[in-house]
């Protein structure tokens, strides 16, 4: 397959003034006519016309009313053009009903549905099918649907036909088209100009009660970008619209984002808090899209994260403010570690800014995203939040309407506060997770902080440069008073050393505060240290930090010596547990032990062969130890943190609630299954309900309540998705893969739906010890489920092959069993560039 990289770009040699599409809709025959209006560039270095088509019938094209015969092959056309402003036209012939893999225009439970980014514009007629190419959109659609959407504002509709105008210059890759029995649930918003916008919610006739919650995160998202960024929407009509078979979260199409439906309706009976949080993410992330990305666009895929990175930058903020800011940041750290962490430091470690791939839809990763979204951070945390703003309002004062670069981005803050970034670059240009070493003296009352930061070599990457690190660090003193509030340390060579003078005793430090680098920190501390940071920081996130070294530490013990779990550490959890001083979430937050992926990578890291079985194990010994020794309290400290009255999806009782679960999940341990059987009982709303059903689960008593969860809400797609999740995700080890085998074999199981393929094999693979039976039975569904789905869905298919990226981890049984299920995928004939690359990737 062709690879392509970021020093081949090259211009296209015409200019797009106009877009005209006519789409005369038929499940299996649609046709579409296309009217493009090209001026050649007159500097242009290469002028060949080559337009992007894929999976096309072309019926006839024309240049200037003339019939043409361009050379066709299979990525595209190429055809002989005028020197002068032409007019392109094309009518072809597409098949939404046979398009399994969910990119172009494809239909959905009826409806039709298009997904352009990236690279799915091509499926739908020929057209120079890149970010960079920028023009104005005119769409009709022809069909008897009863709704028929598209970009822009509405022109015209009447029988059978319904016209669009986008004023706003866009790439192909924003285009969007969505026709099908729809009803929507509409609102209104006034921007702080003065400016109607109609809002709508456009869901299938039954989930009309579903999109309250989502309407109030449109409304509140366009608020907050008015205040914060000083961004005004910028159409007449805002429509969203939500769709059951999508490949990823949403799509921010000008004007007409598409969500998966499980990205955007809600209700309190059946979403749980996360859904609420994560919904009212993700509208918010799509919102913010309309300035940063589809106002401002990528000038090639590349440059993902000049958008995404933003784009997920922008919507934490939104998160912290409307929500807690210490929560948040720390559920970014749990997750950026969890997901990006793995992609850093293996095999499919790639810069923030990729230099080459061969499938873009691959580089949708938490990199680009998360990593991308951390790098904004360490860029505003060094220059300060007010030089921030005035470098992203120069960003959009100097860019609106173009197609950009990194660069571009860099310069705005170079040429707004004088500093030289040249160095701070590297974090988009070198890949992997940089490593933080730190020693310390005292003597004659200074303190020294030393640095010392490496980067382990990364694929194709061998030598790493130095990066700019900004590290925000606090003192405290013995007794626990901050004897240096927050500072933010700036690092810039390999070593570095830094003082803090005029102190009458040695400080406690308090390193990384607010997770301010996405950076593993290597420091020797004693447990007592920990404790005390875990009792005293003033740091929400180091706080944290603490408590989630010392459950490492203890776990790491007893799957390495057969340790107890740590006495000292029990205590205080135990603490901080029942200080009611405290948020609830963030005590929610310190109960929640590392996962068991992290507890393997944590022994990978220090040269130990992780054990699957023995690290469930002694996780199974220490939550069990915990909840006998908080027996005595455990019911007390359970019926306390209920929450009262009609369920909020607010942050408040969200954590409330998530402390609650984290109790009863351990009270199931000692009471034999009582509460939770009661709890689930009295559920009025989906977050008790899930919660009590997993805890039942999980501890194998929960058969009739999953009978009756699946009775209740078998008509649910989004709920049986959880019922799906929920049952491999509690099974025990030994069983997970036969319990996710059984449920391929369901009568509510579709390879064809990314959400239920995603809830069974997802959960599978997040079933750390389940996946990794040492019989390879986990590896061995993966791969078959892989190799079905790969015939119809490539991207899906792709994404879940990351499963394996972290073979060479385990022992040499296991990655034998591995490697024989990686190779058994790579060599499926018909395989889709997508997987090939993925799989490739992880077996160099
Ligand atoms: N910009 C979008 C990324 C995307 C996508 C979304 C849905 C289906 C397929 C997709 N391929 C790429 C989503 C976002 O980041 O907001
Ligand atoms: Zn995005």
């Amino acid at each position: 397959p062709e690879t392509f990289y970021l020093k081949d770009y090259t211009p296209f040699g015409f200019d797009v003034d106009s877009v005209e599409l006519i789409f005369r809709l038929a499940p299996d025959t649609t046709r579409v006519l296309s009217k493009i209006h090209f001026t050649p560039k007159p500097d242009a270095a290469d002028r060949t016309f080559f337009l992007h088509g894929e999976q096309l019938s072309l019926i006839s094209a024309r240049i200037d009313g003339a019939e043409v015969t361009p050379e066709l092959t299979a990525s595209g056309l190429t055809c002989d053009v005028p020197d002068q402003p032409f007019v392109w036209g094309a009518e072809v012939e597409i098949n939404p009903q046979a398009n399994t893999a969910l990119e172009g225009l494809y239909m959905s439970n009826g409806m039709y549905c298009t997904q352009c980014e990236a690279e799915g514009f091509r499926k739908i007629t020929y057209y120079p099918d890149r970010p960079d190419v920028m023009s104005t959109f005119s769409v009709r659609i022809e069909g008897d649907e009863k709704v028929m959407l598209s970009n822009g504002n509405p022109v015209d509709t009447g029988g059978g036909f319904a016209e669009w105008h986008d004023p706003w210059p866009k790439p192909a890759y924003l285009f969007a088209l969505v026709a099908g029995d729809l009803v929507n649930h509409p609102d209104r918003f006034t921007t702080r100009s003065g400016k109607e916008v109609l809002l709508n919610i456009w869901v299938r006739p039954g989930d009309e009660h579903k999109c309250d919650f989502g309407m109030n995160a449109l409304k509140k998202s366009m608020a907050w970008d008015e205040e914060v960024y000083g961004r005004e929407y910028d159409l007449d009509v805002f429509n969203i619209v939500a769709v059951d078979d999508f490949n990823m979260g949403a799509m921010e199409n000008k004007g007409l984002n598409i969500f998966n439906s499980s990205c955007v309706l809600a209700s309190p009976e059946t979403s749980t808090d996360s859904n609420f949080e994560r919904i009212e993410a993700i509208i918010a992330h799509e919102y913010f899209h309309n300035w940063t990305g589809n106002r401002i666009t990528c000038r090639d895929w590349f440059q993902l994260c000049l958008k995404e990175g933003l784009t997920v930058y922008r919507d934490a903020q939104f998160t912290a403010d409307m929500r807690s800011a210490p929560v948040k940041r720390i559920e970014d750290a749990i997750d950026l570690r969890a997901r990006q962490f793995p992609e850093d430091n293996g095999p499919l470690a790639h810069p923030v800014r990729p230099e080459s791939f061969q499938e873009i839809n691959n580089f949708y990763t938490a990199t680009v995203y998360e990593k991308g979204a951390e790098v904004i951070g360490m860029l505003k945390r060094l220059v300060g939040d007010a030089a921030y703003y005035t470098a992203v309002d120069l960003y959009f004062d100097r860019h609106d309407g173009q197609a950009c670069t990194i660069e571009d981005w860099i310069k705005v803050f170079e040429d707004s506060t004088g500093r030289d970034l040249q160095q701070f670059k590297t974090w988009y240009s070198q890949a992997g997770t940089p490593r933080l070493k730190v020693s310390e003296t005292f003597a004659d009352g200074t303190y020294t902080l030393t640095f010392r930061q490496s980067t382990p070599p990364t694929p194709g990457q061998d030598h790493k440069d130095p990066k700019v690190i900004p590290i925000a660090v606090g003192l405290l003193s013995a007794e626990g008073a901050e004897l240096v509030p927050t500072t933010v340390l700036e690092m810039t060579q390999a070593e570095q050393s830094f003082s803090f003078e005029g102190l009458d005793a040695q400080p406690v430090p308090s390193i990384l505060r607010d997770f301010s680098a996405p950076v593993i920190l290597d420091r020797e501390t004693s447990a007592q240290e920990r404790a005390f940071l875990l009792a005293h920081d003033t740091d929400p996130f180091t706080r944290w930090e603490a408590g989630r070294e010392l459950a490492k530490a203890s776990r790491i013990a007893m799957v390495k010596d057969g340790a107890s779990p740590d006495a000292a550490y029990l205590e205080a959890l135990k603490t901080l547990v029942r200080d009611d001083t405290l948020d609830p979430a963030f005590r929610a937050l310190v109960l929640s032990p590392p996962s068991e992926s992290e507890i393997a990578q944590a022994l990978a890291d220090q040269g130990v062969t992780p054990d699957p079985d023995a690290i469930h194990d002694a996780a199974e010994t220490f939550a069990q130890t915990l909840a006998q020794s908080l027996s005595d309290s455990l019911p007390r400290l359970f019926a306390a943190t209920l929450v009262d009255g009609p369920y909020q999806p607010d942050a408040i009782g969200a954590g409330s609630r998530a402390l609650n679960g984290r109790l009863l999940g351990l009270l199931t341990r000692i009471d034999g299954g009582e509460a939770a059987a009661r709890q689930y009982e009295e559920a009025d709303n989906m977050t008790v309900q899930n919660t009590a059903l997993a805890c039942l689960l999980k501890a194998e008593k929960g058969e009739s309540q999953s009978r009756a969860f699946f009775e209740q809400w078998q008509d649910d797609r989004l709920v049986m998705d959880k019922w799906f999740a929920l049952q491999v995700a509690t099974a025990r080890p030994e069983r997970a893969p036969t319990v996710a085998a059984e449920l391929t074999k369901h009568r509510l199981f579709t390879i064809k739906n990314p959400n239920r393929f995603r809830a069974v094999m997802g959960a599978l693979s997040m079933n750390h010890a389940g996946f990794h039976q040492a019989d390879g039975s986990g590896y061995r569904l993966l791969a078959d489920q892989l190799i079905a789905l790969d015939a119809l869905n490539p991207q899906t298919t792709a994404r879940m092959c990351t499963a394996f990226q972290t073979w060479k981890r385990y022992d040499d049984a296991r990655q034998a069993l591995m490697l024989a299920e990686l190779e058994r995928i790579k060599s499926t004939s018909g395989l889709s560039r997508d997987t090939n690359e993925m799989v490739s990737r992880i077996l160099d």
